[in-house]
């Protein structure tokens, strides 16, 4: 995205002005962007890679807002392990939501049974301070699919909560948003829902995309879109399925963003419409010294097809 341009403060409180390209926020690691769209501003929830680290051991979260796209001010990190008692590592990808005027942040973590889960923070503010909602996981059941929770509600109110790696599953929220009823769903992952089949690595298939990971769940003009990171043939792509149903059964729809030259492996994004425009956010190992595990948040604006599908998206440096 052409022109971006970053404004650094700690707390809003000292202001300092750099021209930023892609990556959007060039003053540390941020990936697994997550944006939210409240109240005028957008929000853009984040992990925070650790430079010199071999691995995704993260320890916090971090949030930003904007309100022009252009200068982003830090809020800092206003959860990070510590304020989950149950989480002991591996502070991965997380969104959030608002509620009637409460902020719920889904975060997932190692915990301390060692498996990933998927907790729940709260606060009256999209910038904390923020709370365990809980005092233990929402989701925990010895998986190390429990990643990536990506949340939506509906218009009638209900509220679905999808997360998963290797296999996609989600639940009902209930009102409150901190409980759930029924179930956990897991989601057929086909070739029809998500372009791909887990386990078929030899097979000749007209296209070997498929779900990996990072769900992202929204709506637009009543059709339910489900981007995700899909395996491509060097890293992850951006894809996506729609449904007519925020429960499926999902059409896979093809690839956003191929896995080129980002410099991360991984990738992980969010979609919103702000302001008339729409925008991909993703990330890349391009930062000096950035990389698999120093990764950084990047945001490019694209036009939806009349038709509602989303055009292939070029990641930009500028
Ligand atoms: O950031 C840690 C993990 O890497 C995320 O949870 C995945 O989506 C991938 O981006």
């Amino acid at each position: 995205m052409k022109r971006f341009f970053l404004i650094y403060s700690i707390l809003a409180a000292s202001f300092s002005m750099s021209l930023a390209d892609n990556p959007v926020i060039q003053t540390h690691f941020s990936p697994d962007p997550a944006p939210m769209v409240y109240n005028g501003t957008v929000y853009m929830y984040t992990g925070d890679d650790i430079p010199g680290t071999d691995f995704y051991y993260m320890t916090k979260w971090r949030v930003m807002s904007s309100t022009d796209m252009v200068n982003w001010t830090d809020h800092g990190s206003p959860i990070s392990l510590e304020s989950f008692e149950w989480a002991r590592d591996r502070a991965w990808a997380a969104q959030c939501i608002e509620r009637n005027g409460k902020f719920y942040w889904y975060i997932c973590a190692q915990s301390t049974q060692n498996d990933m889960a998927i907790g729940v923070a709260v606060a009256d503010s999209p910038t904390g301070p923020f709370k365990d909602a809980l005092g233990k996981p929402l989701i925990i059941n010895g998986s190390w699919s429990n990643i990536d929770p990506t949340v939506y509600i509906d218009d009638d109110g209900q509220a679905y909560l999808y997360w998963g790696n290797g296999s996609l599953y989600y639940v009902k929220l209930n009102k409150d948003m901190i409980s759930y009823s029924g179930d956990i769903v897991t989601v057929p992952i086909t070739m029809e829902s998500f372009g791909g089949i887990r386990g078929n690595k030899n097979a000749e298939t007209p296209n070997k995309d498929m779900f990996v990971e990072g769900p992202w769940l929204y709506k637009r003009n009543n059709l339910y879109y489900m981007m995700f990171a899909g395996m491509g043939k060097g890293g992850e792509t951006l894809s996506y399925s729609t449904s007519a149903s925020p429960i499926g059964p999902w059409k896979y729809q093809g690839k956003i963003m191929e896995d080129q030259k980002l410099n991360s492996f991984t990738n992980h994004g969010g979609i919103i419409d702000y302001k008339g425009n729409s925008y991909l956010f993703y990330h890349s190992g391009l930062l000096p010294n950035g990389g698999s595990y120093g990764r950084a948040s990047c945001i490019e604006q694209f036009t939806y097809n009349v038709d509602g599908t989303i055009p292939a998206v070029t990641a930009t440096k500028e």
